[in-house]
């Protein structure tokens, strides 16, 4: 099979006014809040890397577990001769498992918005797999709408481990659920990780780790508004609270504020009650039913799950 460069889609990276917008809408709310994809600039995506690492955050080693142990059974539930495209493929750490599960794959499409994770992850990819055609494409979730693949009649599998959907609020997820089936076209299979509900004894400290590197990661996103928009917090006067909304099952990231204090952004002041919280992230948990109700709406169906012993996360096949 044969493939085309892309050069169909122009290159977006998420300028900085959108991040400025978006820091002083937030904080204007009644109920403050900023978006988590914000969370990641390089020392925030270098942080996140060292949560997969902590000894209380289960989801990463899990599903790399997952992958491992299912590698037969996910292999002959998948097509050979397939093209991977994989959704926010960022260090591509799980490809090279699903990639080496499967019968001759022939092309591999990392779609990511930060060139600088994308690219290296890439090469490592084309290195570690000869046979596999590597074709990365800059862009995020917001583009895929536009995205065209300009891919022969290969079957197509989605790839979209990590759980990040569980980041998205539902609508987003059906939309990104949706777009995803319209680009990948009929007869795709899709590849998901979802991380499942569990007591809160595990989820909490998964997010609340000993050695403070969530902690550090939620706080560093103070540090990136004052680099980057003039930012006067005090980093001292606000703490990391992560807690489980039991109502939206899902944990919520909070930074809350220690005092009566104000902090001022580009110029604009923003006063905080003591114990006020700015909202930075969202992370759902499902069950299977739920989860299989969100696939449903996005378009898809769940034709086989795959759950760890301890039923702590969810790898599925979505048909
Ligand atoms: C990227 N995402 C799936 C992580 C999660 O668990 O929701 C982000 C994260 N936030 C705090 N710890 C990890």
């Amino acid at each position: 099979m044969m493939l085309e460069p892309f050069h169909a889609h122009e290159p977006h990276q998420a300028p900085d006014d959108d991040f400025l917008d978006a820091v002083l809408h937030g904080l204007s709310l009644p109920k403050k809040s900023i978006p988590s994809r914000f969370l990641y600039d390089a020392r925030g995506s270098d942080l996140f890397e060292r949560i997969t690492r902590v000894p209380e955050y289960y989801p990463t080693r899990t599903e790399i577990g997952l992958l491992r142990a299912r590698a037969a059974e996910i292999e002959a539930a998948l097509p050979s001769g397939a093209v991977v495209v994989e959704f926010g493929s960022g260090s591509s750490r799980k490809t090279e498992l699903l990639l080496a599960a499967l019968d001759q794959p022939c092309a591999y499409v990392p779609i990511d918005i930060s060139a600088a994770a994308l690219y290296p992850a890439a090469r490592r990819i084309e290195q570690g797999f000869p046979d596999v055609g590597v074709y990365p494409v800059l862009g995020g979730f917001h583009d895929l709408a536009r995205m065209r693949l300009p891919l022969g009649d290969s079957p197509l599998i989605g790839f979209f481990p990590g759980s990040t959907i569980g980041n998205f609020a539902r609508h987003e997820a059906v939309d990104f659920l949706l777009s995803a089936r319209r680009l990948l076209g009929p007869g795709a299979a899709f590849l998901l990780g979802a991380d499942l509900q569990k007591p809160l004894n595990i989820l909490l400290p998964a997010y609340n780790d000993a050695d403070g590197v969530t902690a550090a990661f939620n706080l560093n996103l103070l540090a990136r508004i004052n680099r980057d928009l003039e930012g006067t917090f005090d980093l001292d006067a606000f703490e990391h609270a992560a807690i489980y909304n039991e109502r939206y099952h899902r944990i919520e990231m909070h930074l809350r504020s220690l005092a009566r204090q104000s902090a001022s952004v580009a110029g604009r002041s923003f006063s905080f009650a003591a114990g006020e919280t700015i909202h930075t992230e969202n992370s759902h948990k499902y069950t299977p039913e739920r989860f299989g109700r969100l696939a449903q709406d996005g378009g898809w169906e769940v034709s086989r799950a795959f759950y760890d012993e301890n039923r702590l996360f969810s790898v599925n096949l979505l048909a």
